[in-house]
């Protein structure tokens, strides 16, 4: 079988998703059915393009990301900066590990603290990793500094929580399809609702083993769930108050995606621990981070803690790019100011709409709630009519599509793309 003589059958003899937009893509789509593992349900468009805002697939069609790699290309696809800067590097050195000093890791870390206020950086490569970094970052915290008993530290996270994949970050989600079979957990963890400043308070003057608060700014994976405005400066005192570390999971809302640099800047809260990653790289290269006073970072000693990949000198390279490309081109005012203009959008859209039911986000990281009442795939319908139209986008939690297109999106690139949206929402009203 190749490209041309494919059969629109999955391994078991079942009719594949056929693919509107793509009929050579029919053959990519077989062949991830048949070799890969099926740990995803992808919309069936298969690409091989992107520059800036826009994706083309194998035929040729054209598309408006909405997704960008769930905000890791914040910076546009391919960003001529930063694909220079990883190719250049490439040519020169890739990897030493850190048995070996580089010379492009320390001048990441003095780039990278300085542009967000930190005093140190530790390098990895994926989001979850970083978030299991500031979880053995806290908890060493917690034996070295904060005097808890041995193996006794607690962390408090919230419900409906998406921190990554790993057995350590499952242990706490609630997620069942997240969570389900993977036992047994690590424990250590308080499970605690989101956006409920007096569940935190509760739990800290209950529970004095506690050392850490984690939060997302923003939940992006339950289906962008703004908090109240004052939630995370109040958590943030409750743990200044009890010398408790404030972990913030920027890796999804940071870097200019909510219309600031960081989301926690909206409530003038400077976390203990920092996590970053996705669009800390613009999405050409695995690179995460994690940030932190040197009084905190200080306890991890030589061999406690590592990565083969973590801050390789493509990834410092990479990094520094990308983080400048954010500053030089001005990112986070872009999506202050784009999200303005599509949240009113969307709201109008909502308005005389049926179907769309509310919008809700900051900057670009948005989501419209559609009624599935009578419908249940709905959602899941307008994405692949969206992209029959023209533009990308993924629903979540069966009945919410999120918008999170790249921050190069131009004003009246946002105008055409609103265009499409509400065109082709009102063609599932009836
Ligand atoms: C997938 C969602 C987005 C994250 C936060 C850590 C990680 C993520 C706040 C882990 C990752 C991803 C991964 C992705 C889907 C996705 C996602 F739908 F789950 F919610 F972005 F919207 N903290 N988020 O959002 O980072 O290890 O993946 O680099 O395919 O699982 P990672």
């Amino acid at each position: 079988m190749n490209e041309k003589n494919y059969t629109k059958k999955d391994s078991n003899g079942q009719e594949l998703p056929d693919s509107p937009f793509s009929d050579k893509g029919a053959y990519f789509i077989s062949l991830e059915d048949q070799y890969g593992a099926h740990n995803y349900q992808p919309l069936p468009v298969v690409l091989e393009r992107g520059e800036g805002v826009f994706l083309r697939d194998v035929n040729g069609k054209k598309y408006y990301d909405f997704l960008s790699a769930y905000s890791a290309v914040n910076q546009g696809h391919c960003h001529p900066k930063i694909v220079n800067a990883l190719v250049n590097q490439a040519q020169k050195l890739t990897l030493t590990s850190r048995a070996f000093y580089n010379n492009k890791l320390g001048v990441f870390e003095k780039f990278a603290t300085e542009f967000f206020g930190y005093e140190k950086l530790l390098p990895m490569n994926s989001g979850a990793e970083a978030v299991e970094t500031g979880l053995k970052l806290c908890r060493k915290w917690a034996y070295q500094k904060k005097g808890i008993e041995e193996n006794q530290a607690q962390i408090v996270v919230c419900a409906n929580n998406f921190h990554g994949r790993t057995t350590t970050i499952v242990s706490f989600s609630v997620d069942p399809l997240a969570k389900s079979d993977f036992g047994p957990f690590t424990p250590g963890f308080i499970i605690i609702p989101y956006n409920e400043v007096d569940a935190l308070e509760k739990v800290l003057r209950e529970n004095k083993n506690i050392v850490g608060f984690l939060v997302e700014p923003i939940q992006g994976e339950a289906g962008v769930n703004v908090p109240t405005d004052g939630y995370l400066r109040k958590t943030y005192e409750l743990c200044k108050e009890h010398n408790v570390l404030f972990i913030a999971d920027e890796i999804q809302t940071g870097i200019g995606r909510t219309g600031k640099l960081l989301a926690c800047e909206y409530e003038a809260v400077k976390p203990d621990i920092l996590i970053l990653g996705k669009a800390l790289s613009g999405g050409v290269y695995p690179v995460s981070a994690v940030l932190s006073s040197r009084e905190i970072m200080d306890v991890i000693r030589p061999g406690q803690h590592g990565s083969t990949f973590g801050g390789n000198p493509i990834a410092a390279t990479v990094g520094i790019a990308a983080l400048t490309v954010i500053r030089e081109e001005k990112l986070a005012e872009n999506a202050l100011e784009l999200g303005e203009i599509f949240r009113k959008e969307m709201q109008k859209l909502c308005d005389s709409s049926n179907v769309a039911q509310s919008v809700r986000g900051k900057g670009l990281m948005n989501a419209l709630i559609i009624n599935n009442e009578k419908h249940k795939d709905l959602a899941w319908d307008i994405c692949l009519k969206l992209a029959d139209n023209g533009l990308l986008a993924k629903p979540t939690h069966t009945n919410i599509i999120r918008f999170t297109p790249p921050l190069v999106m131009t004003k009246s690139q946002l105008m055409e793309c609103i265009e499409i949206i509400k065109e082709t929402i009102l063609q599932f009203d009836n």
